[in-house]
């Protein structure tokens, strides 16, 4: 095993209430009339991307005006994006994003084991150095060998693009990683690129069909980087088999 490769939102952090009020305020802020519930959003994420997501609940809505500004519907998806965006940031700055337990100890774990880390998310960029600078300081970025975003992977999970990316520039093969995963989205991103994958859902995935998953376990405060090797060993010799 060679590699770490950790999703976003949802697996490094505990994002998606946040996403969720940012979203909404953009809605009121844009005068959209559009409020999403937290049951509603446990539904649109389905759709990974954030402009997507409003895109398909666009569609969805029979009595959506087809353009509002002149712009097009792609031309209001991106202002209320930026919007929400600036918003998600705010929010991530006053402390409202926390780090899911075990995570960092994780990471420090493999960097001393001279793991390779990598983030494979279809989350914006600004997002993930909004998290990652509160948590590992200005610096953060030197803790990881690639990172791969919306920015970079424009395919969305459960499209496996943002890991086969991220693959190709560590330079490695899925079967010398693991990678962790809170989503069905992300788990069959991860499996399309051929990476096992460790699933610690959220309540905002929980009821996600994860079979396929190498393991599942409510967070990674128990898991021991000797605990990944044995997982990392069985799933691929039984692939191997
Ligand atoms: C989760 C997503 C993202 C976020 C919102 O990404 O699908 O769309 O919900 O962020 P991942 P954006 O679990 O792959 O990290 O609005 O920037 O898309
Ligand atoms: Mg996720």
């Amino acid at each position: 095993m060679k590699a770490l490769v950790f999703d976003m939102d949802g697996t490094i952090a505990d994002t998606e209430a946040v996403h969720l009020a940012a979203f909404n305020h953009a809605f009121e802020l844009e005068g959209m009339g559009w409020h999403w519930s937290e049951a509603q959003y446990i539904d649109l994420l389905q759709i990974s991307g954030g402009k997507e997501r409003m895109a398909h609940y666009w569609a969805s809505r029979s009595d959506a005006p087809k353009d509002i500004d002149g712009h097009g519907i792609q031309g209001t998806i991106a202002r209320l994006h930026e919007v929400k965006t600036a918003a998600y940031e705010a929010l991530v700055n006053d402390g409202a994003v926390a780090m899911r337990p075990g995570v960092l100890r994780l990471m420090d774990e493999a960097r001393r084991a001279k793991l390779a880390l990598a983030i494979a998310t279809t989350t914006s960029p600004v997002n993930i150095a909004a998290v990652l600078s509160r948590a590992l300081g200005a610096e953060w970025r030197a803790n990881f060998a690639v990172i791969e975003d919306a920015s970079s992977a424009p395919r969305k999970k459960p499209h496996p693009q943002v890991y086969l990316q991220t693959l190709h520039r560590l330079g490695l093969a899925g079967a010398d990683c693991l990678a962790f995963e809170d989503s069905a989205n992300g788990l069959r991103a991860a499996s399309g690129a051929k990476l096992p994958v460790i699933i610690t859902p959220n309540r905002f995935t929980q009821h996600h069909d994860f079979r396929g998953a190498a393991r599942l376990v409510p967070d990674l405060t128990q898991l021991r980087l000797g605990d990944l090797l044995l997982c990392w060993r069985e799933t691929v010799a039984l692939a191997c088999a």
